[in-house]
């Protein structure tokens, strides 16, 4: 008899427990009771950029911060997205924050978080939804403003330009607000340039290897190779896939070759570009982290957080980068 009521409170709590979440007022873990539990539905590691940004949130969320971060890798599969939000709203987590593989398909698991009481923060990319209300708040950059800089820095390298620019353009995961605004950049200026031609557009998924690979396809199909002025490349891994492949073929890269252009600006493509391998690098910022973190405690403290955030972002090329800047780049 003496063992029956510690066995029997263990079996209670056990109950208890498996009936509460993690969120806050779960009475089962008296010692992480006042952390904010995050649950976090990340894209997955496709890109130099991703990691980036990963490393961001785990150093922000963290226990002596505050916070319980439940961290999902969707290995870039929207329905692992889809799965996870389901578990976290299961597990009646705080707040879910979702960096959104492609825009469509939110509605209805987005309206679920709802109805569990849930906010959802969007970061990096965006989703396209009917009901605005679907999401607290969206941290990310301005993905067609990134690409018109890349098209403005075209512009004036090709201003004297009297034969045809022609431009390749490697995409990001097709659907994905990133890949949706550099390249409506792009279509809109070949629209608006006459001499600007697209010969050729292929999907290289934001990672190095697929990019290796439809590249080398594609260079490898042209008749005795041919003039290529710019490689439109969105983003730093796309960009190493497509170096990789032209140099391969012989091309030359660089002031005097093909002009690669590139999206993110990570240290491995700064290196690139203060060597010339790259011509310009738009910067795209992943320590959304601390800002991620900034709307949460707004919400915390009972005020509503600013809708759309933008961060702010510049250009790299040779000229104005030095070695001292890319070393101390942070990602
Ligand atoms: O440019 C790329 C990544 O959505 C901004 O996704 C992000 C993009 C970034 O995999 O490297």
């Amino acid at each position: 008899m003496r063992r029956f009521f510690p066995i029997a409170l263990l079996a209670l709590g056990l109950v208890l427990c498996s009936a509460c979440g993690a969120g806050r007022n779960s009475p089962g873990d008296s010692s992480n009771e006042d952390l904010i539990v995050v649950g976090m539905c990340q894209v997955g590691a496709e890109s130099d950029w991703r990691v980036a940004n990963s490393e961001s949130m785990k150093a922000v969320f963290t226990e002596e911060n505050g916070y319980r971060l439940l961290f999902d890798d969707a290995r870039q599969k929207q329905e692992n997205q889809i799965t996870a939000i389901r578990k976290f709203i299961q597990q009646q987590v705080d707040y879910i924050v979702l960096m959104p593989i492609s825009e469509s398909g939110w509605d209805s698991v987005l309206q679920e978080a709802k109805e569990a009481g849930i906010p959802v923060i969007l970061v990096d990319r965006m989703v396209d939804v009917e009901d605005e209300s679907l999401y607290a708040a969206h941290i990310g950059s301005d993905f067609l403003k990134e690409g018109r800089l890349a098209v403005a820095w075209m512009e004036d390298a090709f201003r004297e330009a009297e034969d045809p620019v022609r431009v390749i353009h490697i995409q990001g995961t097709l659907g994905s607000t990133a890949q949706l605004g550099r390249t409506a950049a792009l279509e809109e200026a070949v629209e608006t340039h006459e001499n600007w031609e697209l010969p050729a557009q292929m999907d290289g998924d934001f990672t190095q290897a697929k990019t290796y690979e439809v590249m080398t396809e594609y260079l490898s199909s042209l008749p005795g190779g041919r003039d290529i002025d710019v490689v439109y490349c969105e983003n730093d891994n796309i960009a190493f896939g497509a170096l990789q492949a032209l140099e391969e073929q012989g091309y030359a890269c660089g002031p005097d070759g093909v002009s690669i252009i590139t999206f993110d600006a990570t240290r491995g493509a700064l290196t690139e570009c203060l060597n010339g391998r790259i011509a310009l690098a738009v910067e795209c910022n992943p320590l959304l982290g601390p800002l991620v973190e900034t709307v949460i405690q707004d919400m915390e403290a009972g005020r509503t957080p600013e809708k759309h955030s933008f961060v702010e972002e510049r250009v790299f090329t040779s000229e104005n980068l030095t070695a001292a800047l890319v070393e101390s780049r942070a990602y």
